[in-house]
């Protein structure tokens, strides 16, 4: 077995949402040194095409693919746009996300609905785009992007946490039925990472603390540290495997 072919992604196509900024940029990054050619995906164009250039800079292949991962209608002509360049998406990361923290008795249902379209239901749009085009080629990798609320609650991010569940199970149900066409869904479950989205908790002393007491790895993770997941994922050594997620979380699930 060729160890470097195992892992071998050079001229593969990743459509990573969200992918300006965060975990989403992180990932897009790691993908694009491992040689696959990225679209960047936000719905600020000025900040996905810094990104294209920053990546092109680099020397790796990527371009813009703006649009809002909770419009049907964005995603269904990204999606077309894609199919007129001759364009196909063989990696489809489902890293799109937003938080919103209040309590439930306190929680107006369109913030409830606005987490579970953007980190739920957008999984299930671009997922159905891209399979019904991976189908036909009988190749395609998914990876979508969990949480530690995949598993377990935290008070004052219910919608978030839903919304995460959702994604695990929404991971099988793509495996399910998309594993027979040699698709692989997947998923990737970051614990408490370092990120803008998390900056008012890494802020918060209480909070920090908590985090590094609660993790065996007594720190916070680094966006980079999802990469490996992400390119094994996203790769041919993962082609038996389905509908599982893998949580890199520095063993925060793993401990009382
Ligand atoms: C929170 C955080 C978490 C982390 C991550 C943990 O408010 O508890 O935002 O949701 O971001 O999802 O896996």
């Amino acid at each position: 077995m060729n160890m470097q072919s195992l892992f071998e992604i050079k001229g593969r196509t990743a459509l990573v949402t969200g992918s300006s900024r965060g975990l989403g940029r992180a990932m897009a990054e790691g993908l694009a040194e491992a040689g696959a050619r990225i679209l960047i995906n936000g719905t600020d164009p000025v900040r996905v095409a810094k990104t294209v250039q920053e990546l092109r800079s680099a020397g790796y292949a990527a371009e813009a693919a703006s649009f809002n991962v909770t419009s049907e209608e964005e995603i269904k002509a990204a999606f077309a746009a894609l199919d007129q360049a001759g364009i196909a998406v063989d990696i489809l990361v489902n890293n799109a996300g937003i938080q919103y923290r209040k309590p439930i008795v306190e929680l107006d249902t369109a913030d409830w609905q606005r987490v579970i379209d953007t980190n739920l239901t957008s999984a299930f749009m671009i997922g159905r785009e891209a399979a019904k085009r991976m189908i036909p080629r009988g190749h395609g990798k998914i990876v979508n992007i969990g949480s530690l609320t995949s598993e377990l609650a935290r008070a004052t991010v219910a919608p978030y946490t839903v919304a995460k569940g959702g994604i695990k199970m929404l991971t099988r149900a793509m495996a399910a039925e998309w594993a027979q066409y040699g698709i692989q869904a997947n998923a990737i479950g970051p614990g408490y990472m370092l990120t803008d989205m998390n900056q008012a908790l890494i802020e918060n002393a209480e909070f920090d603390a908590w985090v590094k007491g609660r993790t065996p790895s007594k720190r916070w993770g680094k966006p980079e540290e999802l990469i490996g997941a992400a390119v094994f994922l996203s790769s041919g050594a993962s082609d038996y495997i389905n509908g599982q997620i893998i949580y890199v979380d520095g063993g925060m699930l793993a401990v009382l």
